[in-house]
């Protein structure tokens, strides 16, 4: 029997509340299908920052190298600025493992109610492509004269003519496997160097895929349309920030962004990907059971499809299906009462 070696990372919050009902799903589904999964669980955290003094050792990356996959919860947590637990855990291991696409589908499912009119059940189902290892998430630059009236703070965003174009070429491969139409996330009218540069290799990687039709959108009226109309859409493809905030804000139409999943993607297969919910630690409900499992359960149906188990992964985003739309079990971020157990036994009935 296969067993894949997969590397769990709770990381911080309700991360290690949302792992255990996904690899729960997942020892069900491999037993049903044939195979099944050796974990190994690092407690690397902002805990462990506290602790130590760094969120994972030195040879982090290469404890994990050996690796099919990882499955992480979610990172961040007061007491730890941000940036400082964001870039100790997560940019290292996209960067390190060359996980260029950071896709995030975006559906609404029966049973859901999103606060948006026009997201509606069966209408909304498309993918949002986002650059993970360039683009705006760089560390060049620096602040200078701390402390005084004239203190300032610089920061470069990083285009490369070779990063952009795979990821673009991702996401109008993908629109061509969907019989679509991509996207593009642009701000070329403010921003004078790396937008208009970006736009003309979309254009040139649309001429590359003649099959493929494609417009692209200012940020700003493409966050508008997201919410007015979401039906639109099918591949949408951004930087590194654009495509962050654009798949929150995308989940968030889709009903919760407790229930989108993530897969950080290495495409050449070189190194083990990654899969993670969108949401992050969420400190203000850590602790109390209630954290909607539903993302961390999707990331690792998207883990099973790299895998190689399609079917496996389809029958785990049905169970995902059948729980919203056939029953009203639902964590209070869906507006129920269910705790995170209760929701993932009704998803492991229907499983
Ligand atoms: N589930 C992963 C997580 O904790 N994400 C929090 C976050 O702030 N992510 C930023 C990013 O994806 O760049």
């Amino acid at each position: 029997m296969t067993n894949h070696r997969i590397a769990l990372i709770p990381g911080d919050g309700i991360g290690a509340e949302v792992l255990p009902p996904a690899q729960q799903v997942l020892d069900a589904i491999g037993r049903r299908h044939g195979f099944g999964f050796t974990y190994t669980t690092y407690d690397w955290s902002c805990e462990r920052y506290l602790r130590d003094g760094a969120m994972m050792p030195e040879d982090g990356l290469d404890q994990l190298r050996d690796k099919e996959a990882i499955l992480l919860g979610a990172v961040g947590y007061p007491g730890v600025p941000d940036h400082v637990s964001l870039w100790g855990l997560l940019i290292p291991i996209r960067r390190g493992f060359r996980q260029y696409v950071n896709l995030r589908p975006i559906r609404v499912f029966e049973g859901i109610d999103s606060p948006v009119r026009g997201a509606v059940a069966g209408e909304v189902d498309f993918v949002v492509v986002r650059e993970n290892v360039e683009g705006e998430y760089s560390e060049i630059g620096g602040r200078l004269n701390r402390g005084f009236p004239e203190e300032m703070a610089v920061q470069e965003a990083v285009f490369t003519r070779a990063g952009v174009t795979r990821v673009l070429d991702y996401a109008f491969d993908l629109s061509a496997r969907r019989g679509g139409k991509v996207t593009s996330a642009t701000k070329s009218n403010g921003i004078v160097h790396t937008m208009p540069f970006w736009d003309e290799l979309v254009a040139e990687r649309a001429a590359a895929h003649p099959t493929v039709t494609w417009d692209q959108e200012h940020i700003d009226a493409l966050a508008a349309k997201f919410v007015l109309d979401p039906a639109r859409f099918d591949v949408v493809v951004g930087s590194n920030l654009f495509g962050d905030i654009l798949s929150d804000l995308a989940a968030a139409v889709a009903g919760s962004i407790g229930i989108a999943p993530a897969a950080n993607l290495n495409p050449e297969r070189e190194f083990p990907s990654m899969f993670e919910p969108v949401h992050g630690s969420a400190p203000d409900i850590a602790g109390r059971g209630i954290a909607n499992p539903l993302g961390a359960v999707w990331s690792a149906a998207m883990m099973l499809d790299h895998l190689g188990h399609p079917e496996a992964g389809k029958d785990v985003t049905d169970a995902i299906a059948a729980v919203l739309a056939k029953t009203d079990v639902r964590t209070p971020d869906l507006g129920g009462t269910a705790s995170t157990a209760e929701f993932t036994e009704k998803l492991l009935e229907l499983l």
